[in-house]
């Protein structure tokens, strides 16, 4: 075991008491002998490289190209992606893709190169393979944006997994951003990123990696082109990063370079090429659009470690209430369970829960449920009997269930990776929908087992059904919790037909998306943990998984009102929006922390009230395209290097520029710009981009800048729906997509469009697309807004 696991261990069983600590020693010894029955020990090793290609069978979208030890097929799909595979690995079976892979794009052609290589010229990129198996992608310009030496691989003799190691070189200008939710971003630093989901136990801050959701998944934006690179493998491995150096016209750039190796499974990849926006749009068909979110679950929620019993929430309901602040969910963790019990209420606490939702639900209030993976083994505990009779638990290689540890004792594991188990698993969410819960908290689901020693989830030689294949844990590990929220969402799509299914999840894998968000998880409550919160939501959103947001306050601790304040005011910008307490710490409450910061609190979360059709909009666009709600600021001119290395701030949809206050004692604050005209949502004072300027950011509210032109859909007083537009530059048009939505439901709304203009000294809006001429009288009320035109101090 490493130092670090030691200190995971320690810290997540620390807390426990005497019986408990016991547990996780017999489980991290059974673990062992577990590992060192069911897993053959590594022996000698015989190292292969491709050699030299030898013939080409042209194909649809591509072909297969024959190499003296290996085979390799290269597919240019319809959406633009291109897919390869070594050792004739194919896209299918994958837990990452959506249902069918895309078809080939038969315009795509195999054809020979120079020196004996070969090459598919397509629409939107060109692939070359030299003739010792050197993957190249360009631009159709021809500007090379990633280079793959040919792969080598480590086969056991006495057979079983091959290791493998692909090194690859991108521009030099190139950085790095992705691999899941990482703490130390969103900009990925020059080291070594695992790809192992792990419950860093305890809580993290910004040197902790890995964490809960890793994902082989990079986006790697450079001058020439942007693109993304999925290595389609769930096993454990790790990718190693150096940024690139230009030589100041030398001519002696120096590469940026990606090692990623692998302790098994299939060396495939896809990669696709072209602006952020439509790389992303790529990604997602081919994983899966973002689930759409009922629109309650864009509000506030509040959720604590410690709940006593139906009286503290409805206290916690009520203060909201009485302090005339904004609340839509609160939520109810592992102490709300009969002994810790998933699928199971605590009857002396929670004595009418489906009672008390009906009471919360209306006063605008959804109950949301924790829900862990680990089932307590127990005779007697229905879930455990139910689980028993079906053989859903995970078993170790001699056929026996793996027992490991969980809050609730020793505990066992649904095999999320079989599709019956996923239906059983689904179906026990009517408990849930019976207690009256709306939605759903996947918690623990690295898998975590806690253990005295080694790593904390499940014995490597488990083993998984992987959807009829078979295999063990160090293939299934990484797709456990992925698996486990689409037997949610699959259960409740069944069970509660007109809903939109509302579930988040600690842990997850590419395409966690098709099913819901996740959250920070147990971030350190301090300032670096709330840059880092900020650091995840942005990597996760450029992996493709748009909803997600931090726990505001942090996990452990009790934050200053400054640090509480600041951190709900970044949380009332990002999709979750959930304030937390944790175990040992205050509520959490805002008006925990003094009048100043309830005060200033109650702006914030009345403006993210007055935001929703914003973030509904931005949900639905999600849906359609792929683009997270939280973007970078270099979304759309990745080629502007100073905004690449900006990671401060934060694009909101296409309208909001979010400047959060990530320090104590600042009241104003630098901000890069990018091009155009931008009003600082307040005082209305108007900046021009490209550049960084210096904007007011006094504690009652974090910087908001609007783009000049953008029509942003708001809630008015009345709690109808009106467009606050901004005026466009002179001379210029503006506009903006508005999805009115129902709240939750599966109608299709029409998307609305709409153009600003100036006609003469005023600003007119006008929705395209219907009534005469094309265009007609927008069906909301109009404010338009940046009139005045003071100019801000640049
Ligand atoms: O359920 C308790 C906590 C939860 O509040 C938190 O959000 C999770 O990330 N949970 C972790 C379990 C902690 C067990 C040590």
């Amino acid at each position: 075991m490493d130092g670090r696991d030691l200190v995971r261990s320690i810290k997540a069983v620390g807390s426990a008491g005497a019986g408990q600590r016991l547990r996780t020693v017999r489980a991290a010894w059974r673990r062992r002998r577990a590992d060192a029955a069911g897993l053959p020990p590594r022996g000698a090793e015989r190292a292969r490289v491709p050699g030299p290609v030898r013939s080409a069978e042209p194909g649809p979208g591509g072909g297969l190209l024959r190499f003296d030890r290996t085979v390799l097929r290269v597919t240019v799909a319809v959406n633009g992606a291109v897919f390869w595979g070594w050792d004739g690995a194919e896209a299918e079976p994958s837990y990452a893709l959506a249902g069918r892979c895309p078809e080939p794009d038969p315009r795509a052609v195999l054809e020979p190169d120079k020196d004996g290589g070969w090459r598919v010229v397509a629409e939107r990129v060109t692939v070359v393979v030299s003739r010792h198996g050197e993957v190249e992608v360009l631009t159709p310009g021809g500007v090379g944006l990633r280079r793959d030496l040919p792969p080598r691989w480590w086969e056991p003799v006495g057979g079983g997994p091959a290791r493998w190691m692909q090194r690859s070189e991108v521009a030099a200008d190139a950085r790095f951003f992705g691999l899941g939710g990482r703490a130390s971003g969103p900009r990925l630093r020059n080291g070594t990123y695992r790809l192992w989901n792990t419950d860093p136990g305890g809580s993290f801050g910004p040197d902790d990696d890995p964490l809960y959701i890793t994902m082989p998944v990079q986006m790697v934006v450079a001058d020439a082109a942007t693109h993304l690179v999925f290595h389609d493998t769930s096993w454990d491995g790790a990718v190693t990063l150096r940024e690139g150096e230009e030589g100041a016209g030398s001519g002696h750039d120096r590469a940026g370079t990606s090692e990623l190796r692998m302790e098994g499974g299939p060396l495939r990849c896809w990669v696709m090429v072209g602006t952020p926006a439509r790389v992303l749009l790529t990604w997602a068909s081919l994983t899966g659009a973002p689930a759409l979110p009922p629109a309650w679950a864009l509000g506030h929620h509040h959720a604590r470690w410690g709940l006593g019993g139906e009286q503290d929430v409805r206290r916690i309901v009520s203060g909201y209430l009485d302090h005339d602040l904004p609340l839509d969910a609160v939520h109810l963790g592992i102490d709300h369970y009969d002994g810790h019990r998933v699928f199971t209420v605590d009857h002396d606490r929670f004595p009418k829960l489906p009672q008390l939702a009906e009471e919360l639900r209306r006063d605008g209030v959804r109950l949301v449920s924790i829900v862990d993976p680990a089932v307590e083994a127990a005779v007697g505990n229905e879930v455990h009997d139910s689980g028993v009779a079906l053989g859903a638990f995970v078993r170790d290689a001699s056929g026996r269930p793996v027992e490991g540890v969980a809050r609730s004792g020793e505990a066992v594991f649904p095999d999320f990776t079989d599709a019956r188990v996923r239906a059983w698993w689904g179906a026990l969410y009517e408990e849930r929908l019976a207690q009256g819960f709306a939605g759903f908290w996947h918690d623990m689901n690295e898998p975590t087992s806690f253990a005295a020693f080694g790593e904390p989830t499940l014995p490597r030689s488990a083993r998984h059904d992987l959807d009829g294949r078979g295999g063990d844990h160090r293939e299934a590990h990484n797709v456990y919790a992925l698996c486990m929220a689409r037997a949610a969402y699959e259960g409740l799509r069944e069970l509660s037909p007109r809903e939109r299914p509302f579930v988040f999840s600690r842990s997850g894998w590419a395409g966690l998306q098709r099913y819901g968000g996740t959250w920070s998880g147990d971030v350190a409550t301090g300032w670096p943990g709330l840059r880092a919160s900020l650091s995840l939501v942005l990597g996760l959103g450029l992996c493709g998984v748009p909803y997600s947001g931090p726990d505001a306050g942090g996990f452990d601790g009790s934050p200053s009102p400054e640090l509480y304040l600041r951190w709900l005011q970044l949380g009332a910008h990002l999709p979750l929006f959930r304030t937390y307490a944790g175990a040992r710490a205050g509520r959490g409450e805002p008006w925990e922390f003094g009048p100043k910061v309830l005060e200033h609190a109650r702006g914030a979360l009345v403006e993210r009230r007055r935001l929703l059709p914003y973030f509904m909009t931005l949900a639905h666009l999600a849906r359609r395209t792929g683009a997270p709600y939280v973007r970078p600021v270099w979304w759309g001119a990745p080629e502007d290097r100073g905004l690449r290395d900006c990671e401060d701030a934060f694009l909101l949809g296409d309208c909001l520029l979010v400047a959060p206050v990530l320090g104590p004692g600042v009241d104003r604050r630098a901000v890069q710009l990018p091009r155009g005209l931008w009003y600082d949502t307040v005082t209305e004072q108007v900046y021009e981009g490209p550049g960084q300027v210096l904007v007011e950011a006094p504690l009652s509210r974090v910087p908001v800048l609007a783009r000049a032109g953008a029509v942003v859909p708001v809630r008015g007083q009345d709690g109808g729906l009106e467009l606050e537009v901004w005026a466009p530059a002179r001379g210029r048009t503006g506009g903006g997509l508005v999805v009115p939505d129902a709240g939750d439901g599966w109608d299709e709304p029409e998307i609305e469009r709409y153009v600003a203009r100036w006609e003469g000294g005023r600003v007119v809006v006008e929705r395209e697309g219907e009534g005469e001429g094309g265009v007609s009288e927008p069906p909301h009320p109009v404010r338009i807004r940046g009139l005045s035109g003071t100019r801000g101090q640049m």
